[in-house]
């Protein structure tokens, strides 16, 4: 059979350039779909470290400006992998030239930004993906299944958390490759955005819409240089983040994002609790979900943990795998989200999250952000 071209452009080439660059590569091997992901382009402002990335990863060709890339005819897909300041301009301009648009998470700066993104994407009919990769580790998958089997009965809490320590030394600065996340002219907040975002993504799409929140942030250290203009500038960005909430269906929302729990490096726990079951999951241990089921015997009751590796079609995508009892990690989540993307196209049911559905957690974000900075309770906006 022949299949469809999927030419991508890749716009930026780092750690997520990188994470979604071998995601296509791998994507044809173990996920065949009716689509031939061709690596077409890559594009960064400066050609010799775009060049250096294109060899390294197997891209045809280099651009230097992203607006040249996106017009280019031999493109059909747009991976925009930059900072977030830069997402909204990029993904209206490709929509507006038909593109399909697969964008890094966060989807935008803040809701209001995020909604011209949707109407963009929904005004020109492309098909669209935020990569919030978490949702495709097999073991949170899972976990999703079960929810919806309705094993849990009535929901009542929800708690994640997301901790990470590598922002505690005072003198990293902030700006430039990676350390542009502490900076709030391209990044538009700080763990909420970063982190608290992948949280709040899952928790939607396990558990429903969060219809208020109460929040506080925290900035521990109050300034530091700037990798590009090399003065002490004020962080206003957010280096802590911690709020509860309620959900639609009458749940407690807990959660907790920081780049100060020393020790942690990305440890992303989530947890939720209903009436006959709670479920328990944790990325430094990810393909192991931990379930403790009241409807078991009561001799035999306990936590249990499954390893998230049998390849019967249970176990979500590990059929396409290795033989059971064999874990796959933290880059096959990404994998896992381009077929899903590519079998949307060939079904017509697009994967999740679109735009539209990201939106979502953009609104909670900026409710967050507001009852921190004003003391007070705030309804989550609708979409
Ligand atoms: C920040 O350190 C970061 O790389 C986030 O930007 C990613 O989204 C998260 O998955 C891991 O941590």
């Amino acid at each position: 059979m022949t299949k469809k071209p999927f030419r991508v452009g890749m716009i930026g080439y780092g750690f997520m350039g990188r994470a979604h660059t071998n995601a296509y590569k791998q994507v044809g091997q173990f996920f065949p779909s009716d689509f031939q992901v061709i690596l077409k382009a890559a594009c960064a402002r400066d050609a010799a470290k775009a060049q250096v990335f294109a060899d390294q990863w197997g891209y045809e060709s280099i651009e230097t400006d992203w607006r040249k890339l996106i017009a280019r005819p031999d493109i059909d897909a747009v991976d925009i992998c930059v900072p977030n300041n830069l997402h909204a301009e990029m993904a209206i301009v490709a929509a507006a030239a038909g593109k399909m648009i697969l964008c890094e998470k966060p989807l935008a700066m803040n809701a209001a930004e995020g909604r011209t993104m949707v109407a963009a994407v929904e005004a020109a009919k492309v098909a669209n993906m935020v990569w919030y990769n978490y949702r495709r580790i097999p073991a949170v998958s899972l976990a999703k299944k079960l929810i919806d089997e309705g094993r849990l009965g009535k929901v009542f809490h929800y708690r994640a958390k997301f901790l990470q320590d590598w922002t505690i030394n005072a003198e990293l600065p902030q700006g430039g490759q990676g350390l542009w996340r502490l900076d709030a002219a391209a990044a538009g907040a700080g763990v909420s955005g970063d982190l608290l975002a992948h949280c709040i993504d899952t928790a939607l799409w396990f558990n429903g819409s969060l219809s208020s929140v109460c929040a506080m942030t925290e900035v521990f250290v109050k300034e530091r240089q700037h990798a590009l203009t090399g003065k002490m500038e004020q962080i206003t960005i957010d280096d802590a983040c911690t709020f509860f909430g309620k959900f639609a269906n009458g749940s407690l929302a807990n959660f907790e994002s920081t780049r100060y729990a020393r020790g942690h490096k990305a440890q992303y726990t989530l947890e939720i609790n209903g009436e006959n079951m709670s479920i328990a999951w944790d990325l430094h241990d990810l393909h192991r979900l931990q379930i403790f089921d009241y409807k078991d015997e009561s001799k035999i009751r306990g936590w249990k943990s499954i390893h998230v590796t049998d390849n019967s079609p249970d176990h979500p995508y590990m059929a396409n795998w290795w033989v059971p009892g064999l874990a796959i990690g933290y880059d096959s989540s990404f994998t896992h989200q381009v077929a899903d993307f590519l079998q949307g196209l060939s079904t017509g049911k697009p994967a999740s999250p679109t735009f539209r559905d990201a939106l979502e957690t953009q609104l909670v974000l900026d409710a967050v952000l507001e009852s921190a900075k004003t003391h007070q309770w705030k309804d989550v906006a609708k979409a």
